[in-house]
Order: C-alpha cells, then structure tokens, then sequence
C-alpha cells in the first residue's frame, strides 16, 4: 500500500479496511491529492480478496467540510476540466466492495457528497450534512443534485440545495440519508459492527447484492428486475451457495471460501 499524507489506512479486524481522512487544519477538506488518496486506498482494499467491507470516517469534528475551497478559488473552467476530478469519484462509485461511511460532524459539500457515496451511513450525534455551494456563488458538482434528490426527495433536496442549510443527524436519519444515529462516542465501533456482520457473509452474493441494488437507480424497475434475476441464477454456480444451503441443512455455520 502507498504513503499517504492526507488520510490514514488501517484494519482494526481481519476483513475490514478503513480510510480516515486526516486534514484536521481544514476539517477534513477534499483537496486533489486527499481525493487521489481516499481513491487509490478504497480500490487497493476494493483489490484485497481478505477485505470484505470498507470503512470511511473522518474526525469527531468533521468527516469533511467539502472541497478544498483555497485550492479552487482563482480555478477556470479549463483547470476544473483538466483536474479531472469526476472520473476520480466515478471510481468511488465503481467499487465492488460495500463501503461504509462512519459521520461525526460536518458532512457538508463534497463531503455529503462523499457520504452519499457510500451504501451506508452510521452518524454521530453530532453529524450535520449540507450542500452549502450556493453560499459560494456554485452548486454541487459530484452529484449532490441527483443522488440527494433520490434520497430525499425533490421538495428537501431543492430546500438544502438552494439554501446551504444544514441538517441534523436525526433529521438525515428521518429523511432516509442515514441508517442510524448514535453517540459520537460509538459510531465508529457500530459502523465496524456493521462491516463485521457484512464481512462474515458469502463475498460473491454480496458483491452481487450490491451492484444490483446500486444498478436500481439507473436503470428501469424491468431492466433492473432483469438484472437481478441474472445474477441470482449466477450465484448457483458458486461453490458458497452449495455451502450456504448444506450448512442449514445440516444445522451447522456455512464455511465461504469466496468461490
Ligand atoms: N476548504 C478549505 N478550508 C476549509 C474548508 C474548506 N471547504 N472548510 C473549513 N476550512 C478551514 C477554515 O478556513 C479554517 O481554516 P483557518 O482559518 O483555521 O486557517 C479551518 O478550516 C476551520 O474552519 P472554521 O474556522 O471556519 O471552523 P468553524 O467551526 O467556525 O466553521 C464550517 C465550520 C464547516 C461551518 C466552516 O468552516 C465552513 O462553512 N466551511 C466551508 C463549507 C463549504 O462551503 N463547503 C463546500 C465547499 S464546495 C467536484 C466535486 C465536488 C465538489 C466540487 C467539484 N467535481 C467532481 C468536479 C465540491 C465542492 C464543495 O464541496
């Protein structure tokens, strides 16, 4: 694995890779090169065949305040273009692996943005999510737009975006945005309870669960029922699924060995 010196790596358990962004001088702010990192480190675990589920958190304080506003301020339309930032947050979305992102404090710009990301959120307490551009004469740029409308839906979306304001844990929890809320002092350990549970499961089935749950927002309820029923059928080829249904027969946990 790299060197990094915007986010740090480790693996608090076998089966799970965290990623933490550490820029606490700008509340976690998305700089070009901490994106590189978050990318390079999510797809070098994404490529692990022993990590099962990832994790991404940032500090009490703030998971991350958005893009690096110093970094874009004197930036043209061709310095966007040429950053290429986009194709860095399509590979977020292409990982294979769930990814899991554990919010405490600001989630604001592209930091909803990177929430949003990921499949699953466990948020502290004290977690704020916001799509604060219109405060600096933009919008949202990594789909802050489309992926919180889903979400949330039209009337909220629109509210957040075009005022900047932000909402609460419980408020995100009750529009759908979070799984669940729970002191700032546990969010972590549940979010790595909840990586623990998806990491003891079949690893094909699960890939394939969560690409055809992700495939649902771009493609037609026929085309998406489609999908999953391909990829039901496949899993009848993997060896787990014999494993998987023996095992209850017998009345025995099932031993996967990712085949
Ligand atoms: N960028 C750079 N520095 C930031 C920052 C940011 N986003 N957010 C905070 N900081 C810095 C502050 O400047 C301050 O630095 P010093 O003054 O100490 O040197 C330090 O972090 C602490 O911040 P505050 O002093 O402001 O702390 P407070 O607790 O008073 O306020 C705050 C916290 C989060 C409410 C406030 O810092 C704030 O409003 N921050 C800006 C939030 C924001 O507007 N975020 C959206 C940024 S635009 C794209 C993909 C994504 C994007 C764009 C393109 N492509 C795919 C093309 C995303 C765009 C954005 O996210």
């Amino acid at each position: 694995m790299n060197t990094y010196t915007c986010i740090k790596t480790y693996i608090p358990k076998p089966g799970i890779g965290i990623v933490q962004l550490h820029r606490p001088e700008v509340l976690n702010a998305l700089s070009l090169q901490t994106m590189i990192e978050i990318v390079d480190a999510l797809q070098y675990f994404d490529n692990q065949s022993d990590i099962r589920c990832m994790i991404i958190h940032g500090s009490d304080k703030a998971f991350a305040a958005g893009a690096d506003i110093t970094e874009m301020s004197d930036a043209g339309t061709i310095d966007m273009l040429e950053r290429d930032q986009f194709s860095r947050w399509e590979k977020i979305r292409l990982l294979k692996k769930p990814l899991i992102g554990a919010i405490s404090g600001y989630a604001l710009g592209g930091g909803c943005e990177l929430a949003m990301h990921c499949d699953m959120l466990i948020a502290s307490e004290t977690a704020q999510f916001g799509q604060p551009e219109i405060n600096l004469g933009v919008m949202p740029g990594a789909g802050g737009t489309q992926r919180l409308t889903r979400i949330v839906g039209k009337a909220q979306a629109m509210e957040m975006a075009l005022t900047g304001r932000m909402i609460s844990a419980y408020e995100a929890w009750r529009l759908g945005l979070v799984n669940r809320v729970v002191p700032v002092s546990g969010y972590l350990q549940e979010a790595i309870a909840l990586a623990t549970e998806i990491a003891s499961k079949a690893p094909i089935a699960i890939r394939l669960i969560k690409e055809s749950v992700l495939k649902s927002y771009s493609t037609t309820l026929e085309a998406g029922l489609e999908f999953e029923r391909k990829n039901f059928y496949m899993l009848f080829a993997s060896e787990d699924q014999k494993e998987g249904m023996k095992a209850f027969i017998e009345k025995r946990k099932p031993t996967w060995n990712n085949s």
